[in-house]
């Protein structure tokens, strides 16, 4: 569907990080193919102004959902690591761009992007009614950041030519369809 970008949205970018990349410790299969398209979202929105938002996976090196320490994954996105860093090809616009880490603490996890960050305030403060989601993975924290900013009433696309899963995405993309997200994909936006 054909959509026009207005000055209150913004793009959010998921967890395009080292480690959910094939040669990662928790890869998302074609992870780094959401690269080269999130870059031609993020140079739209960015030539626009429009802010663009990266999530970060940041856990501590015992956090809560590794394996050994009541969790099931293998150890991912430890903080400073190189598997924590985004993938090196994505673009980082100079301005007008926002790192939210989450997962942060030992205690607790973050599937969504606005569990336990300020990416819903930042999102507030400058009028975002309408937020674009890309990245992986599709079935958990691209899927928890589109329902939770569905939940906290923003209008949610999920950019459909930019996310993989790692276990098959059909049935988390129905999900979110169902829960009121709008698939788009780059050539549905105009300027
Ligand atoms: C994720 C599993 C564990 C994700 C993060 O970014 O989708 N998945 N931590
Ligand atoms: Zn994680």
């Amino acid at each position: 569907m054909k959509v026009k970008l207005c000055p209150h949205d913004a793009l959010i970018v998921v967890d395009v990080q080292n480690d959910f990349m094939p040669w990662g410790a928790l890869p998302v299969p074609e992870g780094d193919k959401v690269v080269e398209p999130l870059n031609q979202y993020i140079d739209i929105f960015h030539r626009k102004g429009l802010p663009v938002f990266f999530t970060r996976d940041w856990h501590p090196p015992d956090h809560i959902s590794f394996k050994g320490h009541g969790g099931i994954w293998p150890p991912h996105c430890v903080q400073d690591t190189e598997g924590a860093m985004f993938h090196k090809d994505l673009f980082i616009p100079p301005d007008n761009k926002f790192i939210i880490s989450k997962g942060t603490s030992r205690d607790f996890d973050a599937y969504s992007g606005f569990q336990g960050t300020f990416l819903d305030q930042l999102l507030r403060e400058r009028g975002v009614k309408r937020i674009f989601v890309g990245g992986v993975a599709t079935d958990y924290c691209v899927k928890n950041t589109v329902l939770g900013g569905l939940h906290l009433g923003y209008q949610v696309f999920l950019l459909h030519d930019a996310v993989r899963g790692l276990e098959g995405s059909t049935r988390a993309i129905e999900e979110m369809q169902e829960a009121g997200t709008v698939l788009v994909e780059r050539g549905d936006l105009t300027i």
